[in-house]
């Protein structure tokens, strides 16, 4: 192909300043995603700049002071002396970077369908300032097909051609929040441009930053990659938590099932029943893929339930706790409920899509006085106002009706909870292997 020479220098010249880390990455969203990235590559030696809407999280960073538990405020200061990162509400500043990595949430709306709006804002606003020789990388979870169809025209809108002009390709992020063993640098990292040249780039680099890149042909399959992977887990979290209703029902421990399955050396992986699923992706991303489907007139109707049993759930463990406390001549309204873990899971303190919030706002909304502790997470908002994390104490426990341990946080003394309560429902099964008349768990 024959560039106009000022083209094919620029992004000849970028394949260069990524090699020899002169290039300036630039990393748009600042949030579980984005901001660890923006550490990794400042680590990595090159020139990071931050951009993110809030204001807060600007001056966070440009602080010091990190807001995201995967990320020391040490390693972000570090960053910051070795004058390798700052960051900047200032999208303009964009055309000063080689790369930028698009970091930003794809929610749902209230009725389930994509909300792609921070991706299209983000995109309008970089092709303001998209320069010759730049490479675009959106790593924000999506339906096959988001980086070509929409991505792709709203940068072309700048008069620059993708894959002539500047790079452009889709690597999802694989973020395990609060996990100790994985990170950017030992999680293979999927890479598929919207050329060949754009997946070369594309791999060059994350392999700055990530030990293993895996190219792949397109970005469709890179989205494809990333659904497949949380709707993999989405369903068979499903799987067990049909299960546990099941379990309860035929009065077999689902948790005693799940253990003697595990002994199980191949073919076979275990997920367990819980309080419902949160976090960023495993609740969102089946109906990314079953809106994207109903396109080809295909209704992913196994995904889909699986994600329906997923969000029932909640309402599930709060007849169960309504159950247990019937069985103790108690009704629920009135009943005084401390719920241990207002987190999406354990040992991390985030919020989004959290079951335990909506266990709270269900229990509460049947006349229950609720309360709860979360050493991760000092107050939440119900709809009928604010609470504040109660200390947990014998005093906190016992004077509860029931106590709902719903994230399984390690900090937890289990045994401590069960001598200090009246009545425990376990939704995570920590409890397995005590024996008391004061327990129920979930799937038994
Ligand atoms: N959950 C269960 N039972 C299980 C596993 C999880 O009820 O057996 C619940 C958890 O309590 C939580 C929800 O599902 O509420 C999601 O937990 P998760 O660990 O599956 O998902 P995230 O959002 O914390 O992190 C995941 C990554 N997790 C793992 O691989 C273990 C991975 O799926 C994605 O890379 C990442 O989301 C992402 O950002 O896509």
């Amino acid at each position: 192909m024959i560039y106009e020479s000022g083209k094919d220098t620029a992004l000849l010249k970028l394949e260069e300043k990524i090699s020899d880390k002169s290039a300036t990455i630039g990393i748009v969203g600042l949030g579980y995603v984005g901001l660890p990235l923006a550490v990794a590559f400042s680590e990595a030696g090159f020139k990071v700049l931050g951009v993110d809407m809030q204001r807060k999280r600007v001056d966070a960073v440009n602080q010091g002071q990190s807001y995201i538990a995967d990320v020391s405020s040490e390693c972000l200061q570090a960053a910051i002396a070795g004058n390798r990162l700052q960051a900047t509400t200032e999208q303009s500043r964009l055309k000063e970077t080689d790369a930028i990595c698009i970091c930003v949430p794809t929610p749902l709306t209230k009725t389930k369908d994509p909300d792609l709006s921070y991706v299209i804002h983000e995109s309008k606003e970089i092709a303001k300032y998209l320069q010759p020789g730049q490479l675009i990388v959106l790593e924000s979870t999506t339906y096959p097909g988001t980086t070509r169809e929409m991505v792709l025209p709203i940068l072309e809108s700048s008069k620059l051609k993708g894959g002539m002009d500047f790079y452009l390709a889709y690597s999802p992020e694989r973020v395990d929040p609060g996990s100790k063993k994985y990170g950017i640098k030992n999680t293979p990292k999927i890479v598929g441009g919207i050329t060949p040249r754009s997946t070369e780039m594309a791999r060059l680099l994350y392999s700055q930053v990530a030990e293993t890149v895996i190219p792949v042909s397109c970005p469709e399959v890179a989205e494809m990659t990333k659904i497949f992977e949380n709707v993999f887990r989405s369903v068979n979290i499903a799987l067990v938590n049909e299960l546990a209703e099941l379990c309860h029902d035929m009065n077999v421990s689902v948790w005693e099932v799940i253990d003697a399955a595990s002994t199980k050396p191949f073919g076979y992986m275990p997920f367990y029943p819980g309080p419902g699923v949160g976090g960023h992706c495993i609740p969102l991303d089946p109906y990314y893929l079953a809106n994207k489907a109903r396109e080809f007139d295909f209704h992913t109707r196994f995904i889909e339930l699986a994600a329906e049993i997923n969000e029932r759930m909640p309402y599930y463990v709060a007849l169960r706790i309504v159950e247990a406390l019937n069985a103790r001549g108690k009704s629920l309204n009135g009943a005084n409920v401390f719920i241990l873990g207002a987190a999406y899971k354990k040992d991390v303190g985030d919020m989004r899509e959290s079951p335990s919030l909506k266990l709270l706002q269900l229990l509460s909304d049947k006349g229950a006085d609720v309360s709860y502790n979360d050493p991760y997470i000092p107050n939440i908002q119900l709809s009928q106002g604010s609470l504040t994390s109660i200390e947990l104490t014998k005093e906190s426990l016992s004077a509860a009706d029931c106590v709902v341990i719903a994230a399984d946080h390690s900090c937890y003394n289990v045994n401590e909870v069960v001598a200090h309560s009246k009545l425990v429902f376990d939704t995570r099964g920590v409890t397995r292997g005590l024996k008391a008349d004061n327990i129920v768990r979930l799937g038994e």
